[in-house]
């Protein structure tokens, strides 16, 4: 088998790559791991940037988005017992929209799909070789059978426990993390949001946010220990402690309540892997970096880098000229740094870290305090917000 490029991982990533290089006549076969039902249901990201849903309209993939996303522009900071909204919209002239990742996975395998796309589903033992040569092999096992896929690049699109990035030799990259000593405990509720904008919350226990999926969903995250058994948490004391968490004036304030269907812990990590290629292996998304996602940045960036990298891959096949795809880890890691900065300040801002001391809290609730009552400050945070 040949394809031009061969993209490994079926996530935001590898699937918007196919379908823009689709755009742009180049050849894609989709590699990944899971089934599509697997895929199409997985709970993540859910806030998309102003940059992301325009990418996503001008591909013809943005018309379920348009129809079900919900537009915000605006956030709450609560912090010390007291709201304060962040007017984004009125700062930046421009919004963030609320919409479910697994929504824009299933919007884009449709899409590939109805175009005759290629995406192989189930497929396991993936290897990646001859990286540097002009001719890269994919080999994987699919059906039972052993499989070879020639091509002229490989995206590397499998997110962080994927087998692209170790796939390069040793030696050829250098990584640059940060694990946070907590994690987040996210659930999904059958309940109408309280709240029409997300609310970002610092209290003496630790950070809550209060997001929501549509009308009738809300997505709520408390911080809790790394490591932290869902078992401990059973739903009452989740209600609980939001509520805590929330208070206003001293009150407790409680989220409206509702059978709560998904429950998960979310370790929190900074990652950075430079450089963003090797060869003829190009790397997207989590696969090469990783934000904790206070900033909601992580699927924005997939967004980012992929179009950047379809830009380049045009460019080469219409004329030859290989700048853009040379210049592909400087152009994209000038994003991925910001949003690194943006996620460790928003993380750093908004949680309690073991062994802090009361000195350190109040300097949280005085830089919070900046944000909401400096226009320039609040401008800047709701620039890398909306992106
Ligand atoms: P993905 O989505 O992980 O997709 C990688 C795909 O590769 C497949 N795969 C393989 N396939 C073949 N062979 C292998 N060896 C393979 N290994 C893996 C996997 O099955 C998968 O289908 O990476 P991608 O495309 O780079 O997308 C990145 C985003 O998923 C991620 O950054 C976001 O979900 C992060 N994130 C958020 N991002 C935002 O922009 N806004 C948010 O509001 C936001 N909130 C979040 C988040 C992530 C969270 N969790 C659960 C980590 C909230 C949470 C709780
Ligand atoms: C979510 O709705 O899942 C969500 C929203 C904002 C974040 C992270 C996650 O910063």
């Amino acid at each position: 088998m040949y394809t031009q490029v061969a993209i490994v991982g079926a996530g935001p990533a590898g699937l918007l790559l196919s379908h823009l290089l689709h755009l742009h006549g180049i050849s894609s076969v989709v590699l990944e791991a899971r089934t599509r039902g697997y895929i199409e249901q997985r709970i993540r990201a859910g806030v998309l940037e102003q940059n992301t849903v325009d990418i996503l309209r001008d591909a013809g993939v943005g018309s379920r988005l348009d129809a079900e996303g919900l537009p915000h522009e605006g956030i709450e900071l609560r912090f010390g017992g007291e709201g304060h909204r962040v007017p984004m919209t009125e700062l930046t002239g421009r919004a963030i929209t609320v919409y479910g990742q697994q929504e824009v996975v299933k919007d884009l395998v449709a899409r590939r799909l109805a175009d005759g796309g290629d995406i192989r589903f189930e497929v396991s033992d993936v290897r990646l070789d001859g990286l540097t040569s002009d001719r890269p092999v994919v080999r994987f096992h699919h059906g039972g059978a052993a499989n070879e896929l020639t091509c002229d690049v490989i995206a590397g699109c499998d997110g962080f426990h994927g087998t692209s990035r170790p796939s390069v030799p040793p030696g050829q990259l250098t990584v640059y993390e940060r694990d946070y000593p907590f994690s987040w405990l996210g659930i999904l509720a059958e309940a109408t949001p309280a709240v029409h904008e997300l609310i970002y919350c610092l209290h003496e226990n630790g950070f809550a946010l209060y997001s929501m999926r549509s009308e009738r969903v809300s997505r709520l995250y408390l911080q809790v220990p790394p490591d932290t058994d869902t078992a401990e948490w059973p739903d009452e004391r989740i209600w609980d402690e939001l509520a805590t968490r929330f208070q206003l004036g001293g009150s407790p304030w409680p989220p409206n309540r509702g059978p709560i269907f998904d429950k998960g812990v979310t370790p929190m990590r900074s990652f950075v892997t430079e450089p963003m290629q090797y060869g003829r292996l190009l790397l997207a998304g989590d696969a090469v970096h990783i934000v904790p996602p206070t900033g909601a940045k992580g699927m924005n960036l997939a967004v980012n880098d992929v179009w950047l990298m379809a830009r380049a891959l045009d460019a080469w096949y219409t004329t030859g000229d290989e700048t853009l795809l040379t210049s592909y880890t400087r152009d994209a890691l000038r994003r991925v740094w910001q949003a690194q900065h943006f996620s460790w300040w928003m993380t750093s801002m908004l949680h309690r870290f073991p062994g802090d001391d009361p000195y350190q809290y109040r300097l949280q609730i005085a830089q919070l305090h900046n944000v909401v009552d400096s226009p320039a400050y609040a401008t800047a945070l709701s620039e890398n917000y909306v992106g």
